[in-house]
């Protein structure tokens, strides 16, 4: 295996025995097959698209899906990624005959009848085969990024909301994989119109999530527990979220968010239900505990599971759904036919358990998404304009097991009073329950969701932007200072390089599948930088 998709890679280069998330080998070259096998089929995709045919949906759900199982930490059993590759290759014979000829390329003519063979051509096909390091860098950044628009994708999706251009964009990323033609320039051209598309992605989900839940509202959410069963979801995935809530009304059992699915306590349509309790515990790294002493049944919607320790107690109500898998958890099949999911069997369960065990109390505050923060934006500029709010700083992105991530609270208690911290995705998680206290009523961290939901604070910069009658986003008073883990970050940031944001700070490291040249290439045209100790960035970021 060759593995550095995420920043926990081994010894800052790759993990090649086994991941440090816990993929073992074999896995890793499967995913990797999986990989080539959907460049395959994007071969003849395109190729019947450029003849002006019609690819039948169910292709690129396909696609979308595949790249979604190979994000770090999203599935765990082989048997599910084996099964991927053989349809893999029904789909792309389907293409091969619909087209009435054959392409020459490995990716679409190759065959492996047995396991055997598959595993043999599985060790061969990962981004090592790729020998000009600075070429690996660009494609790996492009399918990086591409694996974090898919996962975005795929939640829209699940909600109705389909774009053909991102189909068509995830077809001709795949086949940019496949081909040796391009420059180094073409290809970081390319990169930037990764970033474009996954502002096209972000902005497809923003819309799927807020036409059909509403939009996020200032919330306070409650971290302590009450005394029924209850079921932890964890996850980004909100139509799963709401048959959920939907399913476990009325049962006694309660319902509470884990991790990345924090931000659906933010939405009108489920704050409604009245055993919808709040969040438990902090973020994905900490599961293992958090989800003994919860109790009750576990259903992870997406990424971010944590391989279970020999000794645990929850594999026997531990349970995946979507792109989401785990070998000994129960999964729950996909909607068919418009019907909702059957999570009765999670219900039924749960209502054996014991109730949780209270393991913090209190209350947190968010919901500042595009909507809500535009709302007070009178108030936030008046703010800015008095000098109330010297500096925002925008600290999104992912948490992670690593200790030097202990930076991020550092940084978050060492900013001075007048600055406001703006959030998303699980960075927040170092800093959300350190009581940062306010300035004139807006609270000082303003978190506006999930990963996804970075989308919004672009939203707002621009919106920002406007009302001070800037030129350029570059010219407000906001810092970014963005912590990464895995593939959605990476579209993240690709899509905030093509919004034109420069100087953007990104650590805790750099990603180890940057060569020295292409990491130059951001040093020196958008001014990445990496991160530093608490005190010299505080000169650095307030001058
Ligand atoms: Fe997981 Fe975190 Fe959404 Fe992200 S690590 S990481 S970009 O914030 O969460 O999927
Ligand atoms: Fe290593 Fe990250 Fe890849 Fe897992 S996803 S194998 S931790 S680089």
């Amino acid at each position: 295996m060759y593995c550095n998709q995420c920043q926990e890679a081994a010894k800052g280069y790759a993990c090649t025995s086994v991941g440090v998330c816990g993929k073992k080998n074999d896995l890793a070259n499967m995913m990797d097959l999986l990989i080539y096998s959907t460049e395959g089929i994007s071969l003849y995709a395109q190729e019947l698209r450029a003849k002006g045919q019609k690819i039948d949906p169910k292709v690129d759900l396909f696609i979308m899906e595949s790249l979604f199982a190979t994000i770090t930490n999203a599935n765990f059993d082989d048997e599910v990624i084996i099964k991927r590759v053989k349809d893999a290759l029904v789909i792309r014979e389907e293409l091969k005959k619909q087209l009435g000829a054959e392409i020459n390329h490995p990716t679409a003519t190759f065959t492996a009848a047995t396991l055997d063979e598959m595993n043999s051509l599985a060790q061969k096909v990962g981004f090592l085969s790729i020998e000009n390091e600075d070429v690996r860098a660009l494609k790996s950044l492009i399918l990086f990024g591409l694996k974090g628009l898919a996962a975005y994708y795929h939640h829209a999706h699940n909600l109705g909301h389909n774009d053909e251009k991102l189909d068509n964009f995830m077809e001709e990323a795949l086949v940019v994989m496949t081909r040796e033609d391009m420059s180094a320039d073409e290809l970081t051209a390319y990169v930037l119109k990764t970033g474009e598309f996954g502002v096209t992605a972000m902005a497809l989900l923003d819309a799927a999530n807020t036409s059909t839940y509403g939009n996020p509202e200032i919330t306070t959410v409650n971290l302590g527990t009450r005394n029924n069963p209850g079921i932890l979801i964890s996850g980004h995935d909100l139509k799963d979220m709401e048959e959920l809530l939907k399913q476990t009304e009325g049962t006694g059992v309660d319902v509470y968010t884990h991790g990345e699915m924090l931000p659906a306590n933010y939405y009108p349509a489920f704050k409604k239900y009245e055993h919808f309790v709040g969040n438990y515990g902090g973020s994905w790294w900490s599961q293992n505990p958090e989800f003994e002493s919860f109790n009750g049944p576990i259903l992870f919607t997406t990424n971010c599971i944590v391989p279970l320790k020999s000794n645990n107690t929850y594999l026997n109500r531990m349970y995946t759904t979507g792109a989401s898998g785990y070998p000994g958890a129960v999964h729950i099949p996909d909607r068919e036919d418009g019907k909702a999911k059957d999570f009765s069997a999670i219900i039924e369960q749960a209502k054996k358990c014991a109730p949780p065990v209270q393991i913090e109390e209190g209350q947190i505050v968010g919901g500042f998404a595009h909507n809500q923060v535009i709302a007070l934006a009178d108030k936030v500029v008046d703010a800015v304009k008095t000098g109330a709010i010297k500096k925002f700083f925008v600290m999104a992105g992912c948490d992670g097991r690593f200790k030097e991530r202990s930076y991020y609270t550092d940084f978050a208690e060492a900013l001075p009073q007048d600055t406001v911290i703006l959030t998303a995705g699980c960075a927040k998680y170092r800093y959300n329950k350190l009581n940062l206290g306010d300035i004139g009523g807006i609270p000082r961290v303003l978190d506006a969701g999930q990963c996804n939901d970075s989308y919004s604070l672009a939203v707002i910069a621009l919106k920002l932007k406007e009302v001070f009658g800037l030129e350029d986003i570059n010219e407000l008073p906001i810092a970014y200072n963005i912590a990464w883990y895995e593939q959605k970050a990476v579209i993240v940031l690709l899509a905030l390089l093509y919004l034109g944001v420069k100087n953007i700070h990104l650590g805790p490291t750099l990603p180890a599948f940057l060569s020295p040249n292409v990491a130059n290439v951001l040093v020196n045209n958008f001014g990445i930088a990496g991160i530093g100790t608490v005190e010299d960035d505080m000169k650095v970021f307030l001058g």
